[in-house]
């Protein structure tokens, strides 16, 4: 977290002034060119995979961006495994591809195959997701949220809520998928801000891979070994949206006999907001489409590029949630 602090310090924050736009590898979605062709870009794509909501308006978010900034897009989907996006990579590299973007899986292991796409004299661009390799020379920029302060409104929020009240507060929190950044670091920052009160105790901490299935069943052991739960904090709302199913399964109401807080702002945990289900949502927007575009072709002509572009976003509450639905556009 703090190399990547660091970098976004020395390479200066590009505030983004809004984020209209966050089968097998190497999958070509475009015209099966490879790059240095006719003068169309040829951009290669790996994708964590469609774990979530949030994933799924991403890949959207990308694939609508790159047809209509007339980018060639060979897209792959490595299905939540990092070497499936290490060969997805390589793949890009023999193919020659103009530029190489990528949504990291996990944190680290990324320093040599990111060096051979150097070698090849590729621009890099990371998207949604950092890594943690010291030497930012092997990729060209960042473009994505800051978790650690995701976690830090959420731990907020919760502060707030229980302000002038000295009852032990017990919070169970479902972890995004081990290694992820969007994980290390919203568990971080969240960690940041309770800790300056002890009424407030994490009793069970564990990882639903940021999806519905694995979130629910987190929520089934939680509730059978913690008789007290208070709170439940769940780093993205698919995994919120699994628990509530467990809660209501269990007799009790999400919302009210446990406070739930999520992180995404995707249509279904906003409805689930609006409802009273979810008590509060930290956005993290996935609609990194048209910006990633326009930096794929500033790479590709060899322009400048900030070393970090940071996303804008905001929080819902219950009453938020329901103005914005209406528009919301994922
Ligand atoms: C965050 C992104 C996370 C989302 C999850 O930028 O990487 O991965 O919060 C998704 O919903 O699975």
């Amino acid at each position: 977290m703090l190399k990547r602090l660091s970098i976004a310090v020395a390479g200066g924050l590009l505030l983004a002034s809004a984020v209209a736009g966050c089968g097998d590898s190497g999958s070509d979605t475009g015209s099966g060119k490879s790059g240095g062709g006719d003068d169309k870009i040829t951009l290669g794509f790996s994708q964590v995979g469609a774990e979530s909501g949030w994933r799924t308006a991403n890949t959207k978010s990308i694939q609508e961006s790159a047809a209509s900034s007339g980018i060639d897009l060979k897209f792959s989907d490595a299905q939540g495994k990092q070497e499936n996006q290490i060969k997805a990579i390589r793949n890009f590299i023999t193919q020659r591809v103009d530029v190489i973007a990528f949504s990291p899986v996990v944190e680290s292991g990324w320093g040599t195959v990111l060096k051979e796409a150097k070698d090849a004299n590729i621009p890099v661009i990371l998207t949604d997701r950092a890594i943690d390799d010291p030497d930012t020379s092997l990729y060209k920029t960042f473009i994505g949220s800051d978790f650690v302060e995701e976690g830090k409104k959420a731990g907020d929020w919760l502060v707030k809520e229980y302000e002038g009240k000295s009852d032990p507060v017990n919070i169970v929190e479902l972890q995004g998928s081990p290694g992820a950044a969007p994980a290390n670091d919203r568990k971080s920052g969240f960690a940041d801000v309770i800790k300056a009160d002890t009424k407030f105790k994490v009793i069970a901490s564990q990882t639903g891979q940021f999806t519905r299935t694995d979130g629910k069943a987190v929520m089934e052991t939680f509730l059978k070994s913690q008789p007290d739960i208070d709170v439940l904090y769940a780093h993205n709302d698919d995994m919120g949206l699994g628990a509530i199913e467990a809660i209501e399964a269990a007799g009790k109401k999400p919302g009210t006999d446990i406070k739930i807080i999520t992180v995404d702002a995707v249509k279904d945990g906003m409805t689930a907001l609006a409802d009273g289900k979810i008590n509060f949502i930290v956005e993290c927007s996935p609609l990194l489409g048209p910006q990633l575009m326009e930096l794929v072709k500033k790479a590709k002509a060899g322009e400048s590029i900030p070393q970090r572009v940071l996303t804008k976003e905001t929080t819902f509450t219950p009453e938020q949630a329901k103005e914005a639905l209406p528009s919301r556009k994922y």
